[in-house]
């Protein structure tokens, strides 16, 4: 059984959940503090040397850090990692733009809104944010205008990677009304069975 070193209401952690209660694979979750410092430990560091959940930790004591990877892990020899060679590097293609455009100004928005004080420094930060946010929402809702997942016919990793921090968009100051088809991904993928992150 695998072991998920995680916190409750992060998007890349709930992927995680999300691929692992979609296959029908057996978990145990570890809730990690990390107000409290937890990932900065040495047992932490030891799991993940850049200090970060989630962890996906094996029966046999190896450990894999980077949620994409997980998901890449997980969903091996299922229909969510296409085995073609172009459509498994089409999901790569968005579970890269996830990271390095989507979660950068989604994800980093909602978490000034959410989890920083009012008179934080950091919410200086939030026009540029929403700004890229709105670029990056419009490229997905392009995309989606004429397909009903981001690869394919059927629901792969790059929708479950996209997903929990484009529903919880608004949390960080966004206006999903503005992207229809991402709306109607949003519904479609939880008529597949998808889970949203509640908190
Ligand atoms: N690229 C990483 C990002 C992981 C990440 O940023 N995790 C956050 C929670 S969402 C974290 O552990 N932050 C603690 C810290 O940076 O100290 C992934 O996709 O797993």
């Amino acid at each position: 059984m695998y072991r998920v070193h995680g916190m409750t209401g992060s998007g890349n952690c709930h992927k995680v959940r999300q691929i692992l209660e979609l296959t029908n694979q057996p978990y145990e979750w570890v809730e990690v503090d990390l107000l409290a410092g937890a990932t900065r430990t040495p047992e932490f560091l030891a799991m993940n040397p850049n200090g970060k959940v989630p962890v996906l930790e094996f029966d046999d004591g190896r450990t894999l850090p980077e949620s994409n990877a997980i998901l890449c892990y997980l969903a091996e020899g299922t229909a969510w990692l296409p085995e073609d060679r172009f459509a498994r590097a089409q999901v790569l293609q968005w579970l890269f733009f996830e990271q390095y455009s989507h979660e950068p100004a989604i994800a980093v928005a909602r978490f000034i809104k959410v989890f920083l004080p009012e008179d934080h420094p950091r919410r200086a930060e939030l026009p540029g944010l929403v700004e890229r946010g709105n670029r990056v929402l419009a490229v997905m809702d392009r995309h989606l205008a004429e397909r009903a997942f981001f690869v394919g016919n059927v629901p792969t990793v790059a929708d479950i990677a996209l997903h929990d921090y484009t529903h919880r968009a608004a949390d960080g100051g966004f206006d999903l009304d503005a992207f229809p088809h991402v709306q109607a991904w949003l519904a479609r993928l939880l008529a597949n069975g998808f889970r949203e992150m509640t908190a």
